[in-house]
């Protein structure tokens, strides 16, 4: 059976997988899961938290677009996006729980009010909220500025293509819905140039 992805075009953290998935070659099937909430018992039944996605491959069910980064990874032998010496894992993997924890909700702070994100509906939800947009930037600039030095100017995360990457371009492809202008910080502005003119990136159906 094919790999099977439990899927929402509009899903920032599934878009992840389908670059992943595309950077990799590999063919899969879509269910697209709906962002109402409850999320459908059917899908609850997989991921009993209900965030997508999830990745069924033929039994083995995999949540957690990072979890599943690092499980594809593994899956094709691919020690250039995620090394196997576990000094150079971890760096990637300390990336990876960076931007998560610190880096992501930053740019959300303002994709929210940008795209008028409403839980249970997801971004595009509501109405655009563009007063909040000025007092938004300049509270996420300084974590924006830590980022752009924090990378430096290779146009990768960490110097070379790795599931870091994989992990951050939707966030930074959000920026060309959001209009959040990246150019104070331009170590960011160059990785997301690099990151989007991946012809996997595009093979991936981004959306928003
Ligand atoms: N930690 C989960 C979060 C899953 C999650 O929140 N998924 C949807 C909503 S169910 C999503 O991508 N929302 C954020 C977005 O669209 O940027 C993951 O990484 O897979």
């Amino acid at each position: 059976m094919a790999l099977l992805l439990y899927d929402n075009p509009i899903s920032s953290n599934a878009l992840k997988v389908r670059f992943m998935l595309a950077e990799l070659g590999i063919a899969y099937e879509r269910r697209i899961v709906p962002f109402d909430l409850p999320r459908p018992e059917w899908y609850t039944a997989l991921n009993p938290v209900g965030g997508i996605p999830t990745l069924d491959d033929d039994g083995t069910v995999v949540a957690e677009s990072h979890a599943i980064l690092r499980y594809l990874a593994g899956r094709e032998a691919r020690d250039d996006l995620y090394p196997n010496p576990y000094g150079a894992r971890a760096e990637v993997d300390v990336f990876l729980d960076r931007f998560a924890i610190t880096f992501r909700p930053a740019f959300f702070r303002y994709e929210s009010p940008a795209l008028g994100f409403v839980p249970g509906k997801g971004m595009l939800g509501g109405e655009p909220r563009l007063d909040e947009l000025p007092g938004v930037v300049e509270k996420i600039a300084p974590t924006l500025e830590l980022l752009d030095n924090m990378i430096g100017g290779s146009g990768f995360a960490l110097g070379r293509f790795t599931i870091a990457d994989v992990a951050a371009a939707p966030i930074l492809f959000r920026t060309t819905k959001t209009g959040l202008d990246l150019g104070r910080f331009p170590n960011l502005a160059h990785w997301r140039e690099t990151l989007l003119a991946r012809p996997a990136f595009a093979a991936a159906n981004p959306v928003t």
